[in-house]
């Protein structure tokens, strides 16, 4: 039989949300390359899914059920059959409802899979059948969402792509090249048509080398630049009076927060030149269409949602939303509710959560070390996530996940940290041999997934597992085992799946235009802007910032940042992977020159990085794309390749952000030291 060709879509946490096609020959998949047909991604997969195939086959990967036999956290587990792995998952659940009630089963997971039924379906209704507690807060877009919409009543904004028609490109906390990757060419389309790109990062990555300006600031000042941004409009009227006037509610109180805001001022607090913030406002002022462009990066900080909040007010200033090509640009992913309605999932009684109690995910570590916590987390389950590597404060979460009494299972494709720590790892099939659909959060297009292969080894899809565990637990409530061909056109509510099915994608159904108004009115109680009220613009430093507690800067003086560097990574995923990890740069701690010579170190020394939380040893690199006070350790390195040191949430801040229950991993101080020659401590 000749090949065949099946679409898909990657389902990666990944804003670009690739269309792909795979090629099938009798049932092994011999090629996996970029939908050229997809509007976004056209034709074009990444240096990590380039190689999915690799994944996909990998000798890692967990192909039967697992049951532990050495210790917690030593990976040492024996193949089991399913029937084994369910019994024994089915009594432990059992038993620790019988003891503490239903609330002592926990289930934690991320976007491992972002697929509409594989990220999140029938688990929503067999957790609520349990009585289990309740996941809430996030790891990534929850804190942008609230602040944004706090000053447009609405988390929607602008297309990213509608870059193409900005005269002004502001990449404003986001690294675009990097994690972005089929953005830039839109972006690189603006500029042949004459726009100029500014970068606004604490770090000079890869975006920032290839923009026509870059802007570095420390971290966690960027509100005292938007006001001093705010102040300069304002002081050379450059304000869109009448757009102000018609659409927005709360000028003057904003002008009078900006008014002490001059140059100089804000200037200081960043660490950068007042003629740069002038040249910023400036520029600002008067290029229409400005697009403002920004992603997650800038929300880990203790005033995360405040960032947004305050961003959001300046295409406001400008009358920029009536712009195709102007406005703010974040994630995407709000705009899927005009057409996927997710909440089919929800099984009835979960409507408000029906009173039981709720967890913040990043607060697992500390939830599993809580002696208070009445009633204990007794059985703790995993998917979509590697919590281990991927929270901040991750010696707490290690700790937890090492506790004896707590029941642990894993649903997951390959032996994460994370896995290593549980009683149970279930098996996990990849996008390759699984159906779903894919909601983007980079695009307006919704993905499909044709499983191209059947599951390799015992490997089930998540809502397979679902279906599994209920019957092993004796339910039988038909509803917590619909098939997943039922959960999606329940879903998909009008979308033609026929066309998604033969296209492999299709538009939202959204304007050609997306704005966060229809006809000029805003979804806020006045139908105007907020430009002032709730979570009013005002630049608050971080307790853990480089203007922070006094005490705690004396001891820890450098900020830490840990953001994405490996363009072979997806979060955790791939780093302990061949041709990948070994292909990036090893852990290692970024340092200023002055920094470094400050404290004798030099390039490619052993030094030790450390606060009250943990410690990492490391390979110094001494560069130029950090200012002095700042660092930055990649995140993503496994740390059973790379001992525990790997890991840089080891040190990150757990402190929830300002709103939408995010976390505040870059705002970290830290102290580095160098280390003896051959030295391990
Ligand atoms: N190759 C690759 N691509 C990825 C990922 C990956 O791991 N690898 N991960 C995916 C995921 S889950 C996400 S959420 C996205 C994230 O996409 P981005 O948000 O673009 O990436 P981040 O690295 O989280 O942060 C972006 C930038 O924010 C900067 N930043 C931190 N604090 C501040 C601040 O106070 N002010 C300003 N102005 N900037 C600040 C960081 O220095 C960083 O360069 O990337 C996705 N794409
Ligand atoms: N220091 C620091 N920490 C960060 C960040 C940072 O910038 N700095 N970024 C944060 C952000 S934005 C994010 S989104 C998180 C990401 O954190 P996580 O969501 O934990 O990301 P990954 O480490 O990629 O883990 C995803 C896991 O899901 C598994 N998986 C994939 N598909 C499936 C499936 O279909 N079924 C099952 N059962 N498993 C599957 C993969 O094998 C992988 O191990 O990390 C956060 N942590
Ligand atoms: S990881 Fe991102 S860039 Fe790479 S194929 Fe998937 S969606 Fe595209
Ligand atoms: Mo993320």
């Amino acid at each position: 039989m000749a090949p065949r060709t099946v679409l898909g879509t990657c389902h990666h946490d990944c804003p670009d949300s690739c269309g792909w096609v795979a090629t099938v020959d009798g049932d092994v998949a011999v090629k996996l390359r970029g939908n050229p047909e997809h509007p976004f991604s056209r034709g074009e997969l990444c240096p990590k899914v380039n190689r999915f195939l690799d994944r996909v086959y990998s000798p890692e990967r967990v192909l039967t059920p697992l049951v532990r036999t050495g210790p917690k956290g030593s990976g040492e587990l024996r193949p089991a059959s399913w029937d084994e792995a369910l019994e024994l998952t089915a009594a432990r659940v059992h038993e620790v409802v019988a003891r503490w009630g239903g609330e002592a089963i926990l289930p934690w997971s991320s976007a491992g899979t972002q697929g509409l039924i594989q990220m999140s379906s029938l688990d929503r209704r067999l957790f609520a059948r349990l009585g289990a507690t309740r996941l809430t807060g996030s790891l990534c877009g929850a804190t942008a969402k609230t602040g944004t919409a706090i000053a447009l009543g609405t988390p929607l904004a602008a297309d990213p792509a509608d870059v193409r028609h900005a005269r002004l490109v502001l990449l404003w906390g986001t690294n675009t090249k990097l994690t972005n990757r089929h953005l830039w060419p839109f972006v690189e389309e603006a500029r042949a048509a004459g726009a100029e790109v500014v970068v606004i990062d604490p770090i000079r990555t890869v975006t920032a080398d290839a923009a026509d300006w870059f802007v570095q600031p420390l971290p966690g000042t960027d509100v005292a630049l938007m006001l001093a941004v705010i102040h300069v409009l304002v002081r050379d009227g450059l304000v869109d009076e009448s757009y102000v006037a018609a659409h927005t509610d709360g000028f003057d109180e904003l002008a009078r927060r900006a008014a002490p805001w001059t140059p100089a001022r804000a200037a200081d607090v960043c660490g950068i030149d007042g003629g740069d913030v002038e040249r910023l406002a400036r520029l600002y002022g008067t290029r229409r269409p400005t697009l403002i462009r920004t992603l997650i990066g800038a929300e880990h900080h203790e005033h995360g949602a405040r960032f947004f909040r305050t961003l959001a007010c300046l295409p406001s200033l400008v009358g920029d939303w009536d712009r195709q090509g102007g406005g703010l640009a974040r994630s995407v992913g709000s705009w899927a509710s005009t057409t996927v309605d997710d909440s089919v999932f929800d099984p009835p009684e979960a409507a408000g959560g029906a009173g039981r109690r709720s967890i913040n995910m990043n607060h697992l570590g500390r939830a599993l070390t809580d002696p208070d916590l009445d009633p204990p987390i007794g059985a703790l389950f995993v998917w979509n996530g590697n919590p281990a590597v991927t929270l901040p404060n991750a010696g707490a979460v290690r700790r937890g996940l090492g506790r004896d009494d707590l029941f642990c299972a894993v649903s997951e494709q390959f032996l994460t940290d994370t896995a290593r720590f549980a009683d149970v790892v279930f098996p996990a099939t990849t996008q390759l041999e699984q159906l779903d659909a894919v909601v983007a959060w980079g695009h307006p297009y919704l993905g499909w997934n044709e499983p191209a292969i059947a599951p390799r080894g015992e490997a089930v899809p998540n809502t397979e597992l679902w279906r599994r565990l209920a019957a092993a637990l004796g339910f039988t409530d038909p509803s917590l085992f619909e098939p997943d061909e039922a959960l999606l056109a329940a879903a998909l509510g009008a979308v033609d799946r026929d066309e998604l099915r033969t296209r492999g994608f299709v538009r939202l159904t959204v304007p050609e235009h997306l704005r966060p108004d229809a006809g000029g009115r805003f979804p806020t109680p006045s139908g105007r802007i907020d430009l002032a009220g709730d979570l009013p613009p005002e630049h608050l430093p971080a307790a853990e910032g480089p203007r922070g507690d006094p005490d705690l800067r004396a001891r820890f003086p450098l900020v830490l940042l840990t953001p994405k560097t490996h363009t072979r990574f997806l979060n955790s995923s791939y780093s302990a992977l061949p041709g990948h990890g070994d292909r990036e740069d090893g852990p290692h701690v970024e340092l200023d020159p002055a920094d470094a010579a400050a404290r004798g170190i030099a390039d490619g020394d052993r030094v030790r990085v450390a606060n009250d939380r943990g410690a990492l040893t490391l390979t110094a690199r001494v560069g130029d794309r950090l200012r002095p006070g700042v660092v930055a350790v990649p995140f993503g390195w496994w740390g059973d390749h790379h001992g525990e040191a790997a890991t840089a949430n080891t040190l990150t801040n757990d402190t929830i952000t300002d709103r939408g229950g995010g976390v505040a991993f870059a705002d970290t101080l830290v102290e580095v030291s160098p280390l003896p020659p051959g030295g391990c401590r």
